[in-house]
């Protein structure tokens, strides 16, 4: 409509007087992501996200996903303002694992390589030796693993045990999990296959055990988008944010994308399938942060310092 319209005609007149581009999650709105897209900016993982506003020249980054992503952002461009729409919107496994916490478990196994996930704090990255994602962990684990160290792993325990299983490396896991993978079902999901015979099932790692051994494909966001395009299936039965339906139907049309079985529906249910905190990114809240200057990102050093080694060994691994 044309209130619609007049704000998205706003922001984009707002992002181009600041020089700002927009970096957005694939867990974020279609109207975010249409936004980022149209201006320029990028949808991605938070590994891409990361590469794509470091690269950038823009001024300003704006980040709608999770704090943890705006962090990232501005641990890698300190030079550069970095905004995010809601500065509340955050991420269970970043809760989970308080930084002083953290640090006393990590003094008490003095003998392991601390991995820590992207999906944590700033202070928890700068007590990490490496930091991953869920598209690197297998291979900067494995890479340890073959030179015989032995890990302490957070915050995911399900992430964990998968990277665990998968690389067969010593690794003490912390008990953290993702409210929204953590709720999808396995004998709901077997049932559903059964019903499906022809879909092909798409796996977020932050799922449990039982769910990612029902999956065709184990992956990274970025991963299962591409499984959705290169696969012959027709049909898709996907286990992560269901954000990700968007770009999944952009570069698949035709097929169909069906939601993996959660724990809960309709109103028992508080975050199935879709994550609380990046739906806070919203248009009017872009506009606001765009007009007021507010919400934008500080790290303070020596944190910011010792993150970004951690932040850049796995960019390093990974390039
Ligand atoms: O679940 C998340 O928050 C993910 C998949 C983050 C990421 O690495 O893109
Ligand atoms: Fe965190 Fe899960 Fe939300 Fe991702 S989907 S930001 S892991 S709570």
């Amino acid at each position: 409509d044309s209130v619609r319209a007049t704000l998205i005609a706003r922001i984009k007149q707002l992002m181009l007087q600041q020089n700002a581009v927009l970096v957005a999650h694939y867990y974020t709105s279609a109207d975010i992501q249409d936004l980022a897209e149209e201006t320029g900016g990028c949808v991605s993982d938070s590994l891409e996200m990361a590469r794509f506003g470091h690269a950038h020249a823009a001024r300003t980054l704006i980040v709608a996903g999770v704090k943890f992503m705006g962090e990232t952002a501005k641990i890698l461009n300190p030079e550069k303002r970095v905004l995010m729409p809601d500065l509340q919107a955050n991420c269970s496994l970043d809760l989970a694992c308080p930084a002083d916490e953290f640090s006393a478990f990590c003094d008490q196994h003095p003998e392991r390589v601390v991995v820590v996930y992207a999906n944590t704090s700033a202070a928890v990255k700068a007590r990490a030796d490496w930091v991953v994602t869920s598209g690197t962990a297998v291979k900067i684990v494995e890479h340890l693993h073959k030179q015989g160290k032995k890990i302490l792993w957070a915050p995911d325990k399900y992430l964990g045990d998968y990277v665990q299983k998968t690389t067969g490396a010593d690794m003490l896991l912390w008990q953290g999990a993702c409210v929204v993978h953590e709720a999808f079902k396995a004998e709901a999901l077997q049932k559903m296959k059964l019903a499906h015979p022809d879909a092909a099932v798409l796996v977020h790692p932050e799922s449990p055990a039982a769910v990612i051994a029902l999956a065709d494909v184990v992956g990274s966001t970025t991963q299962l988008i591409h499984a959705a395009q290169t696969l012959p299936n027709q049909t898709f039965i996907v286990a992560t944010d269901n954000g990700i339906f968007h770009k999944m139907q952009a570069v698949a049309s035709g097929k169909i994308f069906l939601e993996a079985p959660t724990a809960g529906t309709g109103a028992t249910c508080i975050s199935c399938a879709h994550c609380p905190w990046m739906a806070m990114n919203g248009l009017q809240k872009l506009a606001q942060v765009l007009e007021s200057g507010d919400n934008e990102i500080h790290i303070t050093e020596p944190v910011r310092s010792r993150a970004v080694r951690s932040i850049q060994r796995m960019l390093d691994f990974a390039a």
